[in-house]
């Protein structure tokens, strides 16, 4: 099955099961698109039906086809999206290279190839795509996770997987009954945590967070259903949930915000350690991440690393998504000359939520340039966050960092049609 990269995301693949023959032939179908520019294509029309034969010729089935006029060379440039057997579709690319003046690949296979473009989601449905590419999966748990030797809690996070791995886009969310004892375990979570949200939450979610209570059921009693919460999300900012069995890849998660897309897990964290898990689960999800999404400028600045991640390098998904880390995580700014917390591995963990605006943990100040190569742990409160002067402060300089990411081309989201646009240029 495709090797996926992980970035500090150590867990093990899955390797049973009906869920990967579906895999096997979406590589058969090597999903793929190539931007190129025919050495004399000057007159496109002539220049695309010479390149179409080339496809052809090959038996490459094209999915989309678009053609411009070319910001880097004179005369025009095509965007194909193409399916086909590897095999063949390399050597109709090989036959390809030999006309054009500029050629680039997005494809899954850009380990292979030093100037190809990772391959990455351009409509919303292509989400579906992530739901066999987890990194863990929910049932067979680490030997250390405290689930590990339960078997009713093995089973239980089975049944959860399953529903996100047969979850496609546009279903309604699936509705969960929780069991007595995963409502307690909510409810424990619940209450040491509202003690501190007045004092220790910011200001955008204390604003959101009653909405929350009133509209979907986020109470002591009751864990409220991703439906609900999504149908909420969406009416705020556009942002909606989708379920997820287990950890995506740092590059599959971070594709998600582009589309204002939120992968969200929907069991929740063994009974024996409330206070604090190094996983996310249904309580972090909600508790921690739905809040802020719900805040226009929030909202935005997630949906910005989102975009920027897109078909970006290797390192620069790294340092994405220890930018992540540091703000939408695990980030503390100030409010009114107090410091305040609006990551949502703080609001989710009544242990680290006091911590974190005590005088113990080191402050900085978020520079995305030093933020994203800072190291951190991902099993104990942090020792070091980074300070954010506002949400839209944190956004411009995100962007300002994204820019600087080598990528042969800019993106665009469509929000009429959900999907991003390839621009030539930035
Ligand atoms: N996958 N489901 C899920 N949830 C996360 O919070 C998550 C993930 N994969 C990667 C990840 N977080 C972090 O690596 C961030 O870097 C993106
Ligand atoms: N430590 C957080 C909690 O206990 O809720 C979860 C963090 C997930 C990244
Ligand atoms: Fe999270």
């Amino acid at each position: 099955m495709y090797q996926r990269q992980a970035s500090f995301d150590k867990p093990t693949r899955i390797e049973d099961s009906a869920y990967i023959a579906e895999g096997v032939d979406m590589q058969e179908a090597r999903n793929t698109c190539l931007l190129f520019s025919p050495k004399d294509s000057s007159l496109a029309s002539g220049a695309l039906a010479n390149t179409l034969a080339i496809f052809k010729q090959h038996d490459i089935n094209l999915v989309h086809i678009e053609s411009r006029s070319s910001l880097r060379v004179p005369g025009y440039e095509f965007f194909v999206e193409c399916d086909g057997k590897s095999g063949a579709l390399g050597r109709a690319i090989e036959d390809l290279k030999a006309q054009c003046s500029y050629f680039n690949i997005i494809s899954r296979d850009y380990k292979d190839n030093a100037t190809a473009v990772p391959w990455f989601p351009r409509r919303i449905r292509d989400l579906d795509r992530f739901a066999n590419q987890i990194l863990s999966y929910g049932s067979e748990l680490d030997s250390d996770h405290p689930g590990f030797t339960d078997p009713e809690y093995r089973k239980r996070r089975k049944y959860f997987a399953d529903i996100a791995y047969n979850y496609k886009h546009g279903e309604t969310l699936p509705h969960v009954d929780y069991t007595k004892e995963e409502i307690e375990t909510w409810g424990i979570i619940f209450r040491n945590l509202t003690k501190l949200y007045k004092t220790h939450a910011c200001r955008e979610y204390n604003h959101v967070f009653p909405l929350l209570v009133d509209n979907c059921g986020f109470r002591e009693d009751n864990i409220p259903q991703l439906e609900d919460v999504s149908n909420f999300l969406r009416d705020c900012t556009g942002f909606t949930l989708r379920p997820v069995a287990g950890l995506l890849s740092s590059r599959d998660f971070l594709a998600g915000l582009a589309f204002r897309v939120f992968h969200s897990t929907q069991y929740i964290r063994h009974p024996s350690k409330p206070m604090y898990t190094p996983e996310p689960d249904v309580c972090h999800e909600l508790l921690g991440h739905v809040p802020l999404f719900a805040d226009p400028a929030f909202a935005q600045f997630s949906q910005e690393i989102g975009l920027a991640s897109l078909g970006a390098p290797d390192d620069y998904i790294e340092k994405l998504s220890t930018i992540f880390w540091f703000t939408v995580e695990y980030g503390v700014c100030r409010q009114e000359g107090e410091l305040k917390a609006f990551g949502a591995g703080l609001l989710s963990s009544y242990g680290e939520l006091e911590y974190c605006l005590t005088d113990k943990p080191q402050l900085k100040d978020f520079e995305p340039e030093v933020t994203g190569v800072t190291k951190y742990p991902i099993t104990q409160f942090q020792p070091l966050y980074y300070v954010a002067d506002s949400f839209e402060s944190a956004k411009e300089k995100t962007i300002k960092f994204a820019n600087s990411i080598p990528r042969p081309f800019g993106v665009r989201y469509n929000a009429y049609t959900q999907s991003v646009e390839v621009l030539d240029s930035k």
